[in-house]
């Protein structure tokens, strides 16, 4: 095995490129995004991420990744581009698999019988196997000598570099073949352990395991609703009773975002609509959160305007959908602070991670700081912690000042 071509060069797709180059293997990256093509030849990283852009910057000066619009012939070929959810059936959103079924038209032309197919993009259990039957209908390969894997990606944004080297692996191989072949590839870069299984287990143990964080968190969130009403600190009712030995709550916050915890658990849905009551309440319970938050939001507004005695200019601190990232994906701060707009509040938005957003004007946060009546804080960002803002009102969602709501 010397060479591999990434099929999707986002959040997961380039950082395994890179790792997998780094390791001594000649990659190529590829995407149908010509900017991000040009910019990774030109030697500009299109992502950040702590440790990223040191790897991406030996990769691209020693040759071993180059980016290319069009697949390129190799040993391994790993899928790894967005399966987004899109319209509803009965109320759950349906999962869409139609770009890594775009992806493996495109490598079509250049696998052979040997090649080996690892597929990354979160899928809905069953997907290998009718990737399996797809590629026997279009190419005349034998059935028994096809070799696909799943293995699913289980970094965290903001520290995938080091979840990625270090985090146990997953490989659900549709055959043994398979499940070797892929096992060699990942220990060229991942010092965790990998476990080996089938490849349906692989897909929903991806699934089941952002579904655990989704429902623990609904808990949390829950929890913290009931308890707002009777009165009760909820985070000290959560460090108490996590002092039990078997008890564990998360955290509440404002809703739950990103690409994967908001969206997998209704692939299981999708797949199974009769038997995952908790699994879809969970996700109503997060969303109703956001909602929860927002009407706060606006009631504190309103006592806070009567002190102040005229329309007050509302600070929104954050974006993303937690802290220190630049991923907007379902977060709950871009929908509160777009709720906001729309209800006709005089808001200055400030998120340090992004240059610019195509519907909401972006203010540094000396200049938000500075015009603002109102402060409030939807991510806890580092850079937001231990500003001197004793003249401010403040509405804290995220727990920065520790007076979170
Ligand atoms: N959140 C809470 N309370 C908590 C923890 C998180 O409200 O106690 C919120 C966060 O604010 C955020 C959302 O949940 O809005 C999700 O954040 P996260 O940091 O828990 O997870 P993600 O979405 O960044 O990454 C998850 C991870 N999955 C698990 O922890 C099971 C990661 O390992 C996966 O690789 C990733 O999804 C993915 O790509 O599937």
């Amino acid at each position: 095995m010397n060479s591999c071509c990434v099929i999707g060069l986002g959040y997961i797709g380039l950082p395994t490129a890179l790792l997998a180059s780094k390791a001594g293997l000649r990659v190529f990256g590829v995407d149908i995004n010509k900017e991000i093509i040009e910019s990774i030849n030109n030697g500009k990283c299109h992502i950040q991420e702590p440790g990223l852009n040191e790897i991406f910057t030996e990769v691209v000066k020693s040759g071993l990744l180059t980016a290319h619009l069009k697949p390129v012939e190799a040993d391994i070929y790993i899928i790894a581009v967005p399966t987004p959810i899109f319209k509803k059936q009965n109320n759950i959103p349906l999962p869409n698999t139609d770009i890594v079924f775009q992806a493996i038209d495109s490598i079509l032309k250049v696998i052979k019988e040997e090649s080996l197919i690892i597929i990354e993009s979160t899928s809905p259990t069953g997907t290998s196997q009718k990737i399996v039957q797809y590629i026997k209908s279009k190419t005349d390969f034998q059935l028994n000598k096809i070799n696909i894997a799943y293995c699913p990606e289980r970094v965290i944004p903001g520290n995938t570099i080091y979840e990625m080297i270090n985090n146990n692996r997953v490989i659900g191989g549709i055959n043994e073949e398979s499940r070797n072949r892929s096992k060699k590839f990942y220990e060229y870069f991942c010092k965790g352990e990998i476990i080996t299984t089938d490849a349906n287990t692989a897909e929903m143990v991806k699934l089941a395991e952002n579904a655990f964080r989704d429902v623990n968190i609904a808990f949390a969130n829950e929890l913290s609703m009931i308890c707002s009403d009777l009165k009760i600190d909820t985070e000290e009712l959560i460090n108490i009773a996590n002092n039990h030995p078997r008890v564990n709550i998360l955290s509440p916050g404002c809703g739950v975002g990103g690409h994967c915890i908001a969206i997998d658990p209704w692939f299981i849905a999708a797949q199974s609509p009769n038997k995952s009551k908790l699994i879809q309440t969970a996700r109503k319970v997060n969303n109703e959160k956001t909602k929860w938050v927002i009407s706060k939001i606006k009631e504190q507004i309103d006592e806070l305007s009567i002190k102040l005695s005229k329309p007050p200019i509302i600070g929104c601190l954050g974006l993303s959908f937690k802290p220190n990232i630049e991923d907007l994906r379902e977060s709950p701060a871009l929908l509160i602070t777009t709720e906001l707009i729309k209800h006709g509040y005089k808001i200055l938005s400030c998120e340090p991670n992004i240059k610019s957003h195509p519907k909401i004007n972006l203010s540094n946060l000396d200049e938000v700081i500075e015009k603002s009546d109102i402060l409030i804080f939807l991510v806890a960002h580092n850079c937001f912690k231990d500003l001197n803002l004793s003249e401010k009102k403040i509405i804290d969602v995220c727990g920065i000042t520790k007076k979170k709501f």
